[in-house]
């Protein structure tokens, strides 16, 4: 009998490509969704599996109809990548947040305890929990936890309460750490993509400058499609576990601005930049760099796109929707 996967999230970033995997591999993906009146199936008809997937109405928020959907569909794997994931519009908003991180992912846990016990448990979490705390430079799954925003915070949650299921009731729960992954269909508000873009138009003519926040924080940026593949593999382990995935390089946000701005031959990034105090954050996480050991190890699972070969997908990709080569 063919496997069946339930992917909430399915509308963002990490969904369609997760979808797309799984459908390779001969899954029945189910995509949970909130209602809309207007749908945006962009991302998924990027990756070109709209059709292929199997949607389902629910809210991370709304605790029956996640039960309703365990209940009835008996998923083999649950992969919860939905939150309100921008760590910057977690301070403004820090309750609907916690909401959706926190509260959604025990409503997922208790569905799967009471209604489908042998269902393994895929949980987003993130590198913002660790926050200040560093490990030598690196962060890896010894790392203290130090979450500097709401939504961080909102992760943590999450985090202790899928290993506190598995450890209580013997739940298949995982916890993939993922440091920031990127791709051309990342939200625009986040940095990376907000860099492509500007840079795509201010090449194009069609803009004149690009206002960013704070060019020193560092992250360790990898491409989203090869992530996907980590959150399968820890999924069909003999035993479940909590795993870093990164790509174990950092860079930071000003040489993420002048590899996409290279990318299209104009040096002077400089007369482009204008820093604006909208972009800081009340608190920042200052420095990212997964240290992917134990994914080596138990998963052999290792990143494949380099940063180079990230921004320039991404200014690509941006460049061909504006119209240009
Ligand atoms: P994303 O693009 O922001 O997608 C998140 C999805 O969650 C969206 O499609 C959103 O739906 C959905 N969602 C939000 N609230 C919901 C609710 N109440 N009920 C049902 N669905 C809801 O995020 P992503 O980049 O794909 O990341 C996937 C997951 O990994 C997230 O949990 C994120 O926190 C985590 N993560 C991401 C990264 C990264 O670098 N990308 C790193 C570590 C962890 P709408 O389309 O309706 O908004
Ligand atoms: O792209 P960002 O908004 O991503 P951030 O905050 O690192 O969070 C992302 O990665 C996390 C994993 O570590 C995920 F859990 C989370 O869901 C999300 O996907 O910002 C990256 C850095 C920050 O230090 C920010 O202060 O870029 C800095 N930055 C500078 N100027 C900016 C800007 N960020 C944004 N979004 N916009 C700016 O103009």
């Amino acid at each position: 009998m063919s496997k069946t996967a339930l992917v909430t999230g399915i509308l963002g970033q990490d969904g369609p490509y997760l979808a797309k995997l799984l459908l390779e591999k001969g899954y029945k993906v189910y995509g949970l969704m909130r209602r809309y009146s207007n749908p945006n199936y962009s991302n998924l008809d990027y990756v070109g599996v709209t059709n292929e997937v199997d949607f389902v109405e629910g809210d991370m928020t709304d605790e029956a109809s996640i039960l309703n959907l365990v209940r009835m569909l008996q998923p083999t794997e649950v992969y919860n990548l939905a939150a309100q994931s921008f760590v910057k519009a977690s301070f403004e908003q820090a309750k609907v947040t916690t909401e959706v991180n926190s509260l959604g992912v025990l409503h997922f846990l208790n569905a799967i305890k009471f209604s489908s016990p042998t269902t393994k448990f895929y949980q987003a979490s993130t590198s913002e929990m660790f926050g200040l705390q560093h490990t030598n430079g690196y962060q890896d799954e010894n790392t203290p936890f130090h979450p500097r925003s709401p939504y961080g915070v909102s992760k943590v949650y999450a985090y202790w309460l899928s290993v506190n299921y598995r450890e209580s009731y013997g739940l298949f729960t995982c916890n993939g750490i993922l440091f920031n992954h990127e791709s051309p269909i990342r939200g625009k508000q986040f940095v990376t993509r907000k860099i492509t873009d500007g840079v795509a138009r201010i090449k194009l003519g069609l803009a004149k400058e690009l206002r960013l926040g704070n060019l020193d924080a560092k992250r360790d940026w990898g491409f989203a499609g090869d992530y996907v593949e980590a959150m399968y593999l820890m999924l069909q382990q003999d035993r479940p576990g909590d795993y870093v995935i990164g790509t174990g390089e950092d860079h930071t946000v000003r040489d993420f601005v002048e590899a996409a701005f290279k990318s299209v031959g104009i040096s002077d990034w400089k007369k482009y930049v204008v820093i604006d105090p909208q972009y800081k954050r009340p608190a920042e996480v200052p420095a990212l760099k997964a240290k992917p050991d134990k994914a080596k190890r138990v998963l052999n699972w290792k990143t494949k796109v380099s940063f180079e070969e990230l921004v320039e997908m991404m200014v690509k990709a941006d460049l061909k929707r504006y119209g240009g080569k």
